[in-house]
């Protein structure tokens, strides 16, 4: 068991893995921030970044990923573009986002499921978070990264809550939130935990253009067949049904008029219908 990291410990525990270079701070900016530099300078590809504490960690649209010392597991993984649109070059970028999105979400999500009893799953609220005990317990955040019109490089950044300190006040958060020695009831070693999710990590990569991508999205669904909120930049609430995801990861939805909606992932927010802002934060 690894309790303190440097870089002489992070390249040990990562031997034999089939990643490019890794890079470890105490502290950092965020590390996607770092991995895109590193990317634009030449990272090969799966090159990784991992951070003890992130000062400007990111969600999606320039939200907060709040990432103390000591206590999350906060990386970036540098994907190479000409190892990810080699297979399906015509499905081209629109295509590739959702599905990158959705290999870090797969990854976290099958590592919990390997530790959690069966009875209580880690789930995904779509497109980009991961859910146990329906409290966010770890988030993915893909961004493209360019050269000109050519794509250079997509990083692909994961923060997991692990100790009780990970979990952010509740008036920072805009879902409940819960951190894996909370749900586990024990402590958990977060190296181990990094290292066990990069393995599903390059599993599901294989499988990068396949259908079952999707398919085990969907199987790992929260809130499937529950009538859900969503919340849209400039446009009122909505609410519907989960139906689940199509092919090409757009979330499918029934409206209460009982038409079928879809929406492509990233720019909106989903919460169920009947969950207010005063569900219990867990595990501080
Ligand atoms: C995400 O965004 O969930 C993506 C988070 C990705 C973080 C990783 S850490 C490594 C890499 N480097 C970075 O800088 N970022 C990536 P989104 O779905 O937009 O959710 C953001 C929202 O989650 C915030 O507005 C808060 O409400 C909530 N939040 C912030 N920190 C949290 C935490 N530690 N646990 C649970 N919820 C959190």
């Amino acid at each position: 068991m690894i309790w303190g990291m440097d870089q002489a410990s992070l390249e040990k525990l990562l031997s034999g893995l089939p990643l490019g270079s890794a890079r470890y701070f105490n502290t950092i900016g965020s590390t996607n921030d770092l991995a895109a530099r590193w990317a634009a300078a030449g990272a090969p590809d799966l090159s990784l970044v991992v951070a003890d504490e992130q000062t400007a960690g990111r969600g999606r649209m320039q939200r907060r990923w709040f990432t103390p010392p000591g206590a999350t597991l906060a990386f970036s993984l540098v994907l190479s573009s000409s190892r990810l649109v080699q297979s399906q070059p015509e499905a081209g970028f629109a295509a590739l986002m959702p599905r990158l999105t959705a290999l870090g979400a797969l990854a976290v999500c099958d590592t919990l499921n390997a530790a959690l009893p069966p009875m209580l799953p880690a789930q995904i609220k779509w497109p980009n978070d991961v859910l146990a005990t329906r409290r966010k317990l770890a988030g993915v955040l893909a961004e493209a990264h360019w050269h000109g019109e050519q794509l250079k490089a997509v990083i692909l950044g994961i923060g997991i809550n692990v100790a009780p300190d990970s979990v952010p006040p509740a008036e920072a958060l805009d879902f409940p939130a819960t951190c894996l020695e909370a749900v586990l009831e024990s402590p958990v070693d977060r190296w181990e935990l990094l290292r066990a999710v990069l393995l599903k990590l390059l599993e599901w990569r294989q499988r990068l253009d396949s259908p079952d991508l999707v398919k085990a999205w969907e199987r790992r669904l929260a809130f499937r067949g529950e009538w859900v909120r969503l919340l849209q930049e400039g446009a009122p609430p909505l609410e519907g049904q989960v139906l689940g995801l199509n092919p090409d990861g757009a979330l499918r939805l029934r409206l209460r008029s009982g038409e079928v909606v879809t929406f492509i992932a990233g720019e909106i927010r989903l919460r169920p219908a009947d969950q207010g802002q005063d569900l219990p934060t867990q595990g501080i």
